[in-house]
């Protein structure tokens, strides 16, 4: 199955993790994201992929180059970033006159499920959740989709659209799409009319997530971080204890006195210890560095961050280059336990998490001793002064 993944989009609710880089490119237990939604799509049978890149595309084709895992890769850009059916309309100029999958590369599927999904014929991965309200909606009929619709106040069912779809190649010829109230090209307008023009089944998928914010990227390193296995290939010293499925790789070290309870993934260069504890779901990016007594639980180090000595970080992204200062505490709990609240796009927006902690763009620097509260989102290039406590994000504080 000749396979799009799109690929082109600004992460705008991602910033400022997105600032310098594109949102598929972002780490997820030690690859970027989008190569997890390319591996599943080639367990599943991919034959060749063509990705839609736009937004800083050229980290996208440097990582994928023109093979991954034996499969030929391709490329098309997109170059205004006007929506998803806009961005199918770019990738299909690459396509053979045949039937095609459409991916978000920016969502995790299952293999397996997607496999169910490629032998179908015209289908959509469908979802359940609790609150359908706030997705694309699939109205079902026997198992046929006859239509998606988009944040219902009254949804049909609670079966959502996930952004994975086989295509007949009729499709290829129904991309001319008229804008959407939110003024972008929308690929459920494509699958509205393949439902008008064929029968389209709905694919349960038995794993999924859609990777816009943030913490849901915390969310995509706990997945993908559960299923790796321990494996040890860096330094560790004697008198450190690693616990469960933790990888050490080659190039990473673990001084004395450290315990690390996995799943956890140290990725080439990183140093952890003396003294230190790791915990959680922790991936410590390439060059990252975690020093004397310091805590980390649940978090993402992108490259070269550094949290030297003395210091908590829980349930946080710490973006390429942070260098936290001795004694910067994290808050990552309410003491009414409500969930975390964090701002997207200017607005405050429920985690859903009771623990949550910061999130910190590229180059963050904070002074010694500073206090950041649960929720917090630093810019790229922001910097606190010692002993400073920052209870509310300042969008332009640089
Ligand atoms: P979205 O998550 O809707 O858009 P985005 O990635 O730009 O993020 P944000 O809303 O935070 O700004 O996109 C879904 C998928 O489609 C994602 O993989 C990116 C891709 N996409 C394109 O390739 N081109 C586009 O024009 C758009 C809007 C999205």
């Amino acid at each position: 199955m000749q396979t799009l993944i799109l690929a082109a989009g600004q992460g705008t609710r991602m910033r400022p993790l997105t600032e310098q880089r594109p949102k598929p490119m972002l780490p997820v237990a030690g690859q970027p994201l989008v190569a997890h939604t390319a591996t599943a799509a080639i367990d599943a049978g991919a034959s060749r992929l063509v990705l839609v890149v736009g937004y800083e595309a050229e980290a996208v084709r440097s990582f994928f180059g023109s093979e991954f895992k034996d499969v030929p890769v391709d490329y098309a850009v997109q170059d205004q970033q006007r929506g998803t059916a806009d961005a199918v309309r770019a990738g299909a100029t690459k396509l053979d006159n045949k039937p095609f999958a459409v991916l978000n590369g920016d969502n995790l599927y299952d293999g397996e499920s997607l496999a169910k999904l490629f032998d179908r014929g015209p289908s959509v991965g469908s979802y359940q959740v609790a609150s359908p309200s706030a997705y694309g909606v699939l109205d079902i009929e026997d198992r046929q989709v006859t239509s998606v619709i988009e944040k219902p106040d009254t949804p049909p069912s609670n079966v959502i659209n996930t952004g994975a779809y086989v295509f007949p190649a009729a499709a290829q010829g129904w991309l001319d799409v008229d804008s959407s109230e939110r003024g972008e090209l929308e690929v459920t307008d494509v699958l509205n009319r393949a439902c008008e023009e064929t029968a389209v089944t709905a694919v349960p998928l038995n794993r999924w997530l859609d990777v816009g914010r943030p913490w849901e990227l915390l969310e995509a390193n706990e997945w993908k971080l559960e299923e790796c296995r321990r494996q040890i290939n860096g330094e560790v010293h004697a008198d450190a204890e690693l616990r469960g499925p933790v990888i050490v790789e080659s190039g990473a070290t673990v001084d004395a006195g450290v315990v690390i309870e996995g799943p956890a993934r140290l990725q080439a260069g990183a140093t952890v210890g003396p003294n230190a504890y790791v915990r959680g779901a922790t991936l410590l990016g390439p060059e990252t560095t975690v020093g004397h007594s310091v805590e980390v639980k649940n978090s993402v180090l992108m490259e070269g961050a550094t949290v030297g000595h003395l210091s908590y970080v829980g349930d946080s992204i710490l973006g390429r280059d942070v260098n936290f200062g001795a004694g910067t505490t994290v808050a990552n709990l309410r003491h009414d336990e409500a969930p975390i609240t964090c701002p997207v796009k200017g607005e405050l927006v429920s985690t859903g998490r009771r623990k949550f902690g910061v999130v910190c763009g590229d180059a963050v620097k904070t002074g010694i001793n500073t206090s950041l509260n649960a929720g917090v989102v630093l810019p790229g290039g922001a910097t606190t002064a010692p002993n400073e406590t920052i209870l509310k994000s300042a969008a332009n504080r640089r």
